[in-house]
């Protein structure tokens, strides 16, 4: 059965948009996959957050998940932070990644600005996490919204160097 793994934000008491955008096609999706969902605490940290907050929004986020219909028996939900594995496997991808993959990225210039030269090489390298975050299960579907595209790609030209540069077959085509 073909793996399905999809992150969202923890920005506490879902929004409209995050419901008919994701939450509703993730119920959906378990009557025909294995699913991995997961609330993206880490990548939250590439702005600054309050600590106890992000706690509380981190599981406000999963109740809510819960509620819409994600069935802990069918699928996986967890937060990101708890499995460590992301942040090992993200490591070795910020040294596959090239820096001028990562310019390319439309979403950075968005969220950076004209601040560039201030904001956290967290949100620099967030695409490489997103891609630890799939890749580390071997998923190869990813259901995500538009502005996800760039970064799904992304996560494939790492997959592709990986394999390349270490002579494997490792990491399989999302
Ligand atoms: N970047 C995504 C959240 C996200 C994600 C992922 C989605 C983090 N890791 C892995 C799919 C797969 C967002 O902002 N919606």
């Amino acid at each position: 059965m073909q793996r399905i793994f999809s992150g969202i934000q923890p920005s506490g008491i879902p929004t409209l948009g995050n419901y008919l955008g994701a939450m509703r096609n993730w119920v959906k999706l378990q009557d025909e996959y294995d699913c991995l969902y997961c609330v993206v605490d880490l990548h939250a940290i590439t702005v600054w957050q309050d600590p106890r907050e992000l706690a509380n929004q981190t599981r406000e986020m999963a109740a809510s998940l819960l509620a819409c219909g994600i069935d802990p028996a069918r699928s996986i939900l967890f937060h990101q932070s708890s499995v460590h594995a992301h942040l090992r496997l993200a490591w070795i991808f910020n040294c596959v990644a090239r820096m001028g993959w990562l310019n390319r990225m439309t979403q950075f210039k968005e969220k950076a600005g004209k601040d560039r030269e201030n904001v956290s090489t967290g949100l620099f390298t967030y695409p490489n996490l997103m891609a630890a975050d799939i890749l580390v299960y071997h998923a190869t579907r990813v259901p995500v919204g538009d502005d996800q595209r760039q970064h799904l790609e992304l996560a494939n030209d790492i997959a592709q160097k990986f394999n390349f540069d270490y002579g494997v077959d490792f990491f399989p085509n999302i």
